[in-house]
Formats: C-alpha cells, sequence, structure tokens
C-alpha cells in the first residue's frame, strides 16, 4: 500500500469554454435526466442531480457508479447536498462497478480477474506508480469484494474527462472457446448496426461475446489504429458514450481535438504525459510478460491540470513461460500479443496537432 502525489501538469488559466455544437454524437443523460427527490425549481440540486447522472454513462473506464461504498454515500447520491460527494460519474463499464469511498478513494467491485494481483505488482515497479491510480487496500462489503484505488477525479474541478480503450484486441483469448451465444449482445450489436449479424443470428437473436468483442473492434478504430475513443465528458455537457463508429483516423482526430477544445497547452501536456507512460511501459518487466486487455487510458483536464492514467485491469494475465510480448506485433491465437503500445503509439501520433 502506498500514497503519493498524482503527477498533474499544471496548466495556465483560460476562459475558453467547450463547443460541443459540432459535435455529432452526442449523449442523451441531461434529455432523459428527471430529477425525483428535490424541488426542479432548484438549480443548484438539479445541477448536482446532472452531474451524478454521469453515473449512469460516464466514468472511468467501464462503471456505472451504483454500488454504495456506505449507506450514506448511497445516500448523498440520490440527494446530493454541497457538502456531499455528487460529482461521480463514470464513462464506460459494467454497471455497479464502482463506489465512491471517502475523500480520494473510490472502490471498485472486482468481479473476474485479479485486479488486486496486478495493482500490487504494478506497485512493486516504482517507474510504473503513477501511471496507474494508487492501490490502497482490498475490501468485503455486503457480501461483495472491492479494491480501494485513487480516485482520479479528485482535486479536478469540473474536469473535461476522455476514455480511451487501447488495443487491438479487447478479448481474452479463452473467449475463442466460448460457444455462448447470447441475446444481449445480439440487441447492443443491432443497436449500433442492425444489418450485421448474419441470417442465423437473426434467426437466433443471439451472437456471441467473441463475435460481438470483434464486431466493436471491426466499426471502431480498434482494429486500425489499436485504440479507441469509448466516451468522453465535456465541462457543462452530458457524456457522449454513443462514439462506437468513431473509426477513421480523420475521425478519431477531430474527436480529440474537439475534446482538447484546440488547447494548445492542453495538447502539449496531454501528449507528454502519453509520451511518459509509453517510455515507462516500454522499460517494464513486468509488462513484457503480461497481456494487457481492454484497458484504458483516462485523460482528465481543468482550468489548472492536466493528467493520465492506465484504468482497469480485470484482463490482464501474465504470459505462458517462454513468451515475451511485444504489445505492437499482430494478434494470432497463441500468442498473446494485445496490441496495446501499437494503440499508444498511435493515440500519440494522433494527438500530434498537424
Ligand atoms: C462491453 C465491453 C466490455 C465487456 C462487455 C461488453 O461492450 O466490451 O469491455 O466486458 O462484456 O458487453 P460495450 O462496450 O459495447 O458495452 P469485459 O471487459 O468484462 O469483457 P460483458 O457483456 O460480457 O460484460
Amino acid at each position: 500500500m502506498y500514497w503519493f502525489e498524482s503527477p498533474y501538469l499544471e496548466i495556465p488559466p483560460q476562459k475558453s469554454p467547450i463547443r460541443t455544437s459540432n459535435l455529432k454524437n452526442r449523449g442523451s443523460a441531461k434529455d432523459s435526466w428527471k430529477p425525483t427527490c428535490c424541488s426542479a425549481n432548484n438549480k443548484r440540486c438539479r445541477r448536482q442531480h446532472e452531474d451524478s447522472s454521469l453515473l449512469k454513462f460516464l466514468a472511468l473506464n467501464a462503471l456505472e457508479l451504483s454500488a454504495p461504498a456506505s449507506d450514506v454515500l448511497l445516500r448523498s447520491q440520490q440527494c446530493p447536498t454541497p457538502t456531499s460527494p455528487s460529482n461521480w460519474f463514470q464513462l464506460s463499464g459494467h454497471p455497479d462497478a464502482f463506489a465512491p469511498a471517502g475523500p480520494g478513494t473510490i472502490w471498485k467491485k472486482c468481479s473476474g480477474g485479479d485486479e488486486r494481483a496486478v495493482y500490487e505488482a504494478l506497485s512493486s515497479e516504482p517507474a510504473l506508480r503513477d501511471i496507474t491510480p494508487a492501490y490502497f487496500r482490498q475490501v468485503q462489503y455486503g457480501g461483495q469484494t472491492f479494491i480501494e484505488l485513487q480516485d482520479l477525479l479528485h482535486g479536478f474541478k469540473d474536469p473535461h474527462v476522455m476514455d480511451v480503450k487501447l488495443g487491438t484486441r479487447t478479448f481474452l483469448e479463452s473467449e475463442v472457446q466460448n460457444s455462448t451465444a447470447r441475446h444481449d449482445l445480439y440487441k447492443k450489436m443491432i443497436a449500433v448496426d442492425p444489418t450485421a449479424p448474419t441470417e442465423a443470428e437473426h434467426k437466433a437473436q443471439a451472437v456471441t461475446k467473441l463475435r460481438y468483442m470483434e464486431f466493436r473492434e471491426q466499426q471502431s478504430s480498434t482494429c486500425s489504429l489499436g485504440f479507441r475513443i469509448e466516451a468522453m465528458k465535456f465541462r457543462g455537457s452530458p457524456p457522449v458514450t454513443d462514439l462506437q463508429r468513431v473509426k477513421s483516423t480523420a475521425e478519431v482526430s477531430d474527436t480529440m481535438s474537439l475534446f482538447l477544445n484546440s488547447r494548445a497547452d492542453v495538447r502539449q501536456r496531454v501528449l507528454s504525459r502519453l509520451m511518459e507512460i509509453k517510455a515507462k511501459l516500454d522499460q517494464s518487466v513486468y509488462f513484457e510478460r503480461h497481456e494487457v486487455v481492454g484497458s484504458s487510458i483516462l485523460i482528465i483536464y481543468d482550468d489548472v491540470k492536466v493528467g493520465a492514467w492506465l484504468i482497469d485491469f480485470a484482463k490482464t494475465r501474465p504470459v505462458p513461460d517462454g513468451i515475451t510480448l511485444s504489445h505492437r506485433k499482430p494478434w494470432s491465437p497463441g500468442n498473446h500479443e494485445e496490441g496495446f503500445l501499437f494503440g499508444l503509439d498511435n493515440l500519440i501520433r494522433v494527438s500530434i496537432p498537424f
């Protein structure tokens, strides 16, 4: 267990509100949200409710923030007050996966994989400590296992947040053997493209997870660039999550520019941080021997600070003896390559201004 100061990069104050009017894929959380426990005429409460509605859509990688770390926090989520933590959000991820814990920390539900072991191993490589959220402890609560992590949003004021999923492969190799066809994934597939399922899949109204994950990779920039923008949040706007078809380099680059709001200073600091992360991973012994599937980089900035961290290690696995990974070679079954660094190289390239 360790505590550390986050490597925020300070930026000078600047008054330039983000314009989202040109963004094609805008989320609808704000439109659909309705306050239920306090007056809709109370502007402050309404805004706080809007913030907390982000729990449903945004956040750090793949989470919906509904699992309470304590009853007090659960109540404060339902009707936030100026002194309670109301500005939690999650950009993507599994429902009920996250809960606010205390000032500066969150709890993440452990559901498969061994993230605790990953965080402990990462913290044993000093160079890697500051590129992931700090890990504090494992906790049992309500019959569930959680890990307590640094809340990366802590210390930011109404920040802009982007979740970028890295890698050309987003599923574990073990998924290849899984022949279970799922109706929920069929529904998610036709929501993106109603013509995507084959005749047999339409008839069964079900697809395997492998089929769905590869479909998502092909629809987005995952296959070509080795990363995709999963979700983002602009200050004062609802989260944007319908980015499944942002695919070409030009579309990704435009989305990145929109997120950075043409702020050369922020862009430069994001780039420096991404390059620092890449340099550290290139040197990492742990990384060479582990496939890191489905992890994201979370980029956060406000008027004062810029930060970026790797998150979500539920699908990080050691590779069999005798294998070392480049993280850049194409995947073929058995080689465990996942294209993580190929994606990071491209994310850096696409983030460089023209
Ligand atoms: C989900 C996403 C998650 C994945 C989940 C998918 O798709 O790829 O990473 O969970 O699988 O449904 P989408 O982003 O389109 O919502 P894992 O990372 O745990 O594999 P699931 O439905 O089996 O949870």
